[in-house]
């Protein structure tokens, strides 16, 4: 079946503290992430769609692995390295940045966490974030360390996350306000609590801080969730794309750049303190982006699956864009992909064809995102 394969597994794939709890839990199947194996489903794509539209789910995403940051010039560091203006940012606060390079180009797309004045971890997709940060802390010769701490997030997302929260923390998760996070304990297990999650259907992640206590904390969350007939999960891609959350590695890389996707918010490019991608930033924003990402609805049947490989977007028998991210929305009834055009071809309501497995179809350019 297309999109399937058997791992051999070794070391270098390595497994989250959750792994266990998640095959027992029945996870179907997996994706390698931050060299780490993490699941993508267990009842199949649109009946997982469902358990965290319609419920509660818990997912092992401990592949969001932590890049920790300290040392006396730690603030000027983070700030260097993105775009972002985190003058702002408070010790328990997260905010959402793109990691970019001398050239403008996407390192990573993480959440930045504040837990202290000199204290931050980059809560990474999947790309390596330890490596380049480590190398660039090098030549400038700047006092930081940088690490790969014991840190694996569980997410806990879905409508009905909020009494399964205060059941199992307490009143205050109610006060938490969205990208905040609070340390803490769960049964002697030591967390991080942040109202977060890579699903707009709300929900919290627990960042475990005890790799050994793995098991321990899934079987906690799965007992106490019973009550509210709680289903493992993972981060679903059908959802993600109604949502307009992107992933870095497909629809965004080291050769695009912020100002090519719908980002703005999180990227202040006047801002005061020093960062790499200052001047490549500013050329591109003065000659203009030549592609965008946009979204597209695409005509015909729904499609069986999701973009596994990039589909060509064409126009006049020429390639104006590829499809980066796809999946045939059972609530909204239509066909979506995340795409990236070139500017003949990227306005709302543009007509263009899209080279989908399923045979060449029509699409017309839409924005992001879908619901
Ligand atoms: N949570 C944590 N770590 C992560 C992810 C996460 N690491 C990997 C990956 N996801 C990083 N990328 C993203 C992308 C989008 C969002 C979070 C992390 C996100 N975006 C919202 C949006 O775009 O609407 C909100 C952004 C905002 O308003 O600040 O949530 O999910 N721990």
């Amino acid at each position: 079946m297309e999109g399937h394969v058997n791992f051999t597994l070794s070391d270098r794939l390595r497994k989250s503290p959750y792994y266990e709890a998640t095959l027992r839990a029945g996870a179907k199947t997996f994706t390698i992430y931050n060299h780490m194996i993490m699941p993508t489903s267990y009842e199949g794509a649109e009946a997982d769609y469902w358990n965290l539209m319609n419920n509660v789910t818990m997912w092992d995403v401990a592949a969001e692995r932590q890049v920790e940051i300290t040392g006396s010039d730690a603030f000027k560091f983070v700030e260097y390295i993105t775009s972002r203006d985190l003058s702002k940012l408070q010790i328990g606060q997260g905010k959402y940045a793109l990691i970019t390079d001398e050239d403008g180009g996407i390192i990573n797309d993480p959440i930045i966490l504040r837990l202290g004045e000199s204290h931050f971890w980059l809560s990474i997709a999947d790309s390596d974030v330890l490596l380049w940060t480590r190398g660039l802390a090098c030549g400038l010769g700047w006092d930081v360390n940088i690490c790969e701490p014991d840190v694996s997030p569980l997410a806990i997302q879905g409508p009905n996350h909020l009494p399964l929260m205060i059941d199992l923390f307490g009143d205050w998760v109610m006060d938490v306000k969205y990208f905040f996070f609070k340390e803490c304990e769960l049964e002697g297990i030591p967390l991080i609590v942040q109202k977060s999650g890579w699903s707009k259907q709300g929900g919290f992640e627990l960042y475990l801080r005890d790799g050994s206590k793995g098991e321990e904390l899934w079987d906690i969350i799965a007992n106490a969730g019973k009550k509210y007939d709680i289903k493992p999960g993972t981060p679903n891609n059908i959802e993600r794309v109604e949502s307009g959350l992107f992933s870095w590695g497909n629809d965004m890389d080291i050769n695009s750049n912020p100002l090519e996707l719908p980002l703005g918010n999180f990227c202040q490019l006047d801002k005061e303190a020093e960062y790499l991608s200052r001047e490549a930033l500013h050329k591109i924003r003065s000659e203009g982006p030549t592609k965008k990402l946009v979204g597209l609805i695409v005509d015909g049947d729904p499609f069986v699956g999701g973009c596994a490989s990039p589909w060509k977007v064409m126009s006049d028998n020429q390639v104006c864009g590829k499809v980066s991210s796809a999946a045939y929305s059972p609530r909204l009834k239509i066909n979506m992909a995340m795409a990236t055009i070139n500017n003949s071809h990227n306005e709302i309501d543009s007509e263009v064809m899209v080279e989908t497995p399923w045979g060449t179809r029509s699409a017309k350019v839409t924005s992001i995102p879908f619901n």
